[in-house]
């Protein structure tokens, strides 16, 4: 666990829980988001090296293997490209049809969801807000203040991530600040 980067005394609480865990982090940087943003000119104006999220997983069983359950801890930092949020890739589940936990923990941020439809709702993530993703449906995480967002999550062992058609589609809306105000552009 990367102590340094811990924000609060409630997020070391549960980073100190995974301590002896086999835990797999990963960093999300600019460079590996360049299709979710919308405005291009100011993402090739930024820092390509600059993280926005971190992700610590905990996996207790083999990926896959049904019955279990996956835990993460998701930090977004704040920031923005052009007026838009920093924020998750978002995914549905490959095996579409299996739910997920969020929780926040630390920050403030929405929590986007969008059905095969493409219809989009949202929930509003703050410290202690908890959060149930049904099956069948996209999830994406999006900062929309000045400091780190945190949050856990808890889904099945074999959900597994489908980034594909978001990847190539997006989610029906954005979630961007213009003139200090916070708006959701729908699609
Ligand atoms: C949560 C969970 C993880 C997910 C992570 C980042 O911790 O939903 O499964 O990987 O958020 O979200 P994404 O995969 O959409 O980048
Ligand atoms: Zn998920």
């Amino acid at each position: 666990m990367r102590q340094g980067i811990i924000q609060s005394s409630k997020m070391f609480l549960v980073a100190n829980r995974l301590e002896g865990k086999k835990v797999e982090s990963s960093i999300r940087y600019l460079s590996d988001m360049e299709a979710v943003f919308m405005d291009k000119v100011a993402f090739s104006a930024l820092d390509p090296q600059q993280p926005v999220y971190e992700v610590d997983c905990y996996f207790p069983v083999a990926d896959n293997k049904s019955g279990g359950l996956f835990f993460g801890l998701t930090r977004i930092f704040p920031g923005k490209v052009g007026g838009e949020f920093f924020m998750t890739k978002g995914h549905f589940h490959s095996n579409n049809d299996t739910a997920e936990f969020y929780w926040g923990i630390k920050g403030k941020g929405l929590l986007l969801f969008m059905d095969k439809t493409r219809k989009v709702w949202a929930e509003e993530m703050t410290e202690g807000s908890v959060h149930y993703i049904p099956g069948n449906t996209a999830h994406r995480v999006i900062n929309t203040g000045v400091e780190m967002l945190s949050f856990g999550a808890c889904w099945p062992s074999d959900a597994g991530h489908d980034y594909g058609s978001i990847e190539k589609e997006g989610f029906s809306a954005r979630v961007v600040e213009k003139d200090g105000k916070l708006i959701i552009i729908e699609e």
